[in-house]
C-alpha cells in the first residue's frame, strides 16, 4: 500500500492538566523547535501548523471523587475534539501535538464520530508503557492520564464518556496497544474483563516487533481509519528520558523505528497524537527530537537502502 498523501494539521495543546508530573504543557514547542513541521514538510507533505488551542490553566489541585482537575480535562479535551473534527471534516490528517495523554480522549472522539459518519472502521494503535484503562474506582493517583482508554470505551464520568455524544465512542476491540510494561493492579484485572489486546513488552521480546506490527495491523484496508496514539513514554528511558512516567524496559530505537516504518508500509496513520513530552525532564530536546525522528518514519521515511 502507498502512503496516503493527505494534507496535514499540526496543532499544539499546551497543557499537563492530566498528568502527575509538570511540564508536558511545553510539549508542543519542543517538538515544533526540534522541526517537526519542518521534517513533514520536506518529505513532500502539505503541511499547515495551525498554533496551539487554548484552555484553563493547571490548578494543580488533589483528586475529586477520583479525579484530579475533571472540570479543567473536559474543557482541553472538547478543544482538542473541536479542532480534530474540523480539519478532518476538512480532509485533513490532524497531528495533535500534547500535551499529556488525556487529550487522546478529545482526539479520538473526534476521529470515532468521522468514522461513524464516513462509515469507515477505526484502528486505533495505542503505543505506550501504560495501558491507561484505569477508572475513578481504582486509580491510585487520580490523574486523568491514566484513564482515556478506559474512559473511549465507556468507563468514566458522563463528561468525558459523551463529550462528542453519546457514548461509548470506541470499542476494545479497535484498539491494539504496543510496548505496554506498566499496569496497576486493579487496572490489570479491567483490561482483562474488557479483552483489551494487548502487545506487552515481554511479547515483543518473545516474537519480535516484525510479528507483532503483522498483528497489530491484521485487517485494515482502504476502508479503515488508522489512528496512532504515540506516548513517547513507550521508548526506553535511555534514549527519551525526557517524560513524566518512565519505566524502564521500553522500545529500543531499533523497535521503534520499525514499528514506525511498518505503520507507514501499511499505508500510514490518518490521525497521529504525540503526547507527553515533557521538555522540563529532557537533555537538550532528545526526546522532541527522537520522537520527530519516529514520526518521519511514520510519514515513510526509511532508515533503510529500500527507497
Ligand atoms: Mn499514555
Amino acid at each position: 500500500m502507498s502512503l496516503k498523501p493527505k494534507p496535514v494539521t499540526v496543532f499544539g495543546v499546551p497543557t499537563d492538566v492530566g498528568a502527575g508530573t509538570r511540564g508536558a504543557s511545553m510539549g508542543p514547542e519542543a517538538l515544533r523547535v526540534a522541526g517537526l513541521v519542518e521534517a513533514l514538510a520536506s518529505r513532500g507533505v502539505e503541511v499547515a501548523d495551525r498554533g496551539d488551542v487554548a484552555g484553563p490553566r493547571n490548578p494543580w489541585m488533589p483528586p475529586v471523587e477520583g479525579y484530579r482537575h475533571l472540570d479543567e480535562v473536559v474543557a482541553w479535551n472538547r478543544a482538542v475534539m473541536e479542532m480534530s473534527a474540523a480539519e478532518l471534516a476538512a480532509g485533513r490528517m490532524p497531528v495533535m501535538l500534547g500535551g499529556d495523554h488525556c487529550l487522546a480522549m478529545g482526539s479520538i472522539t473526534a476521529v470515532a464520530r468521522h468514522c461513524r459518519a464516513q462509515g469507515k472502521r477505526l484502528r486505533v494503535l495505542w503505543l505506550d508503557a501504560h495501558a491507561d484503562f484505569n477508572t475513578s474506582a481504582i486509580t491510585p493517583s487520580g490523574n486523568v492520564h491514566g484513564m482515556p482508554v478506559a474512559c473511549l470505551c465507556g468507563l468514566g464520568p458522563d463528561a468525558l464518556v459523551n463529550l462528542g455524544g453519546q457514548g461509548p465512542m470506541i470499542s476494545p476491540a479497535d484498539v491494539r496497544q504496543i510496548g505496554i510494561r506498566s499496569v496497576d493492579p486493579e487496572e490489570k484485572r479491567l483490561v482483562r474483563e474488557h479483552g483489551l489486546d494487548i502487545y506487552d513488552m515481554r511479547y515483543i521480546d518473545e516474537v519480535g516487533m516484525k510479528q507483532v506490527m503483522e498483528e497489530a495491523l491484521a485487517g485494515i484496508d482502504a476502508d479503515t481509519h488508522l489512528h496512532v496514539s504515540f506516548d513517547v513514554d513507550v521508548l526506553d528511558p535511555s534514549i527519551a528520558p525526557g517524560t513524566g512516567t518512565r519505566v524502564p524496559g521500553g522500545l529500543d530505537y531499533r523497535e521503534a523505528q520499525l514499528m514506525m516504518e511498518m505503520i507507514a508500509d501499511a499505508g500510514g496513520a490518518d490521525s497521529l497524537d504525540v503526547v507527553e513530552v515533557n521538555p522540563a525532564l529532557d537533555k537538550r530536546n532528545r526526546t522532541a527530537r527522537l520522537a520527530v525522528d519516529l514520526v518521519e518514519s511514520l510519514f515513510g521515511k526509511s532508515t533503510l537502502m529500500r527507497d
